[in-house]
């Protein structure tokens, strides 16, 4: 039988023995949407419990057309993020501990005020970030082929895995963030590329939608923390030896290299 606790301790046995599995919502179907948040929210607290970490941040996922175009799901989620995921610039990533990492370019705000909806507008959202810096995210989906429906993957806290975040600490006002360039390179060829519009219009709408969202849920993104916009682009597996960068124009840039 399945209940909301067994989906967030299967997800967190897949995830610690490095192993993919298939949808929840093909063997419980009433896995929906409310049911996977709290499953999220539970799985966040045992990661918390179990590895002593701390959330530190808020993650939202598929909130660019080409992330939503390659998973097949036209809604934006959003997720948490633990000071345990978190990589220096410049550590190494060893692709074997984790089961099929993939990484992304994103904008990463970091919060000067709590934010929290209802009536979370992209001006106030602005008005609440300290300042903005370049990101990579490494995204490790507990399903087989990244394959599942939107509960599967909100209970499994939006793929989350690790992240890196850029030296570089730009102010709010010093830079248009939809004009804001991205080119994602790989040994240093060039992927993708993508402006700060492709999410969302503007970063900012998607810090007004997760600040609506989590206020719905009675959550609230706390001063200090940090936000992962989403991709710009669609992620590119990791491999070992391999060096994924992501430029942008006035952000500065980040690389994560596999092992
Ligand atoms: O950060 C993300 O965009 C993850 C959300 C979708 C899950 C995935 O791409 O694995
Ligand atoms: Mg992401």
């Amino acid at each position: 039988m399945w209940d909301i606790d067994r989906v967030a301790r299967e997800l967190t046995c897949r995830a610690t023995a490095r192993r993919a599995a298939g949808r929840i919502t093909t063997e419980w179907p009433e896995l929906d949407l409310a049911r996977a948040y709290t499953a999220q929210d539970r799985l966040v607290e045992l990661r918390v419990q179990e590895r002593a970490e701390t959330v530190v941040g808020v993650k939202l996922g598929l909130t660019s057309e080409a992330k939503q175009r390659r998973m097949g799901i036209s809604a934006p989620l959003t997720a948490w993020v633990t000071n345990g995921m978190r990589l220096a610039p410049g550590e190494p990533l060893e692709v074997a501990s984790l089961i099929h990492p993939r990484v992304e370019p994103e904008i990463v705000f970091e919060m000067a005020e709590d934010l929290a909806g209802p009536g979370v507008t992209r001006e106030s959202a602005m008005r609440a970030v300290a300042s903005v810096r370049a990101g990579l995210e490494v995204i490790d989906s507990r399903f087989v082929d990244f394959s599942f429906a939107l509960p599967d993957v909100v209970a499994d806290n939006a793929s989350a895995a690790a992240y890196v975040v850029g030296d570089m600490v730009v102010g709010p006002e010093a830079l248009d963030l939809a004009a804001e360039p991205c080119t994602l390179t790989v040994d240093g060829e060039s992927v993708a590329k993508a402006t700060g519009a492709d999410v969302q219009g503007h970063p900012g709408e998607a810090l007004a939608l997760a600040a609506n969202a989590l206020g719905e849920r009675g959550h609230r993104i706390k001063k200090g923390s940090l936000v992962l916009t989403g991709g710009l682009t669609d992620a590119v597996f990791l491999t070992p030896g391999a060096t994924v960068t992501a430029t942008f124009g006035h952000l500065g840039s980040v690389s994560l290299s596999g092992t």
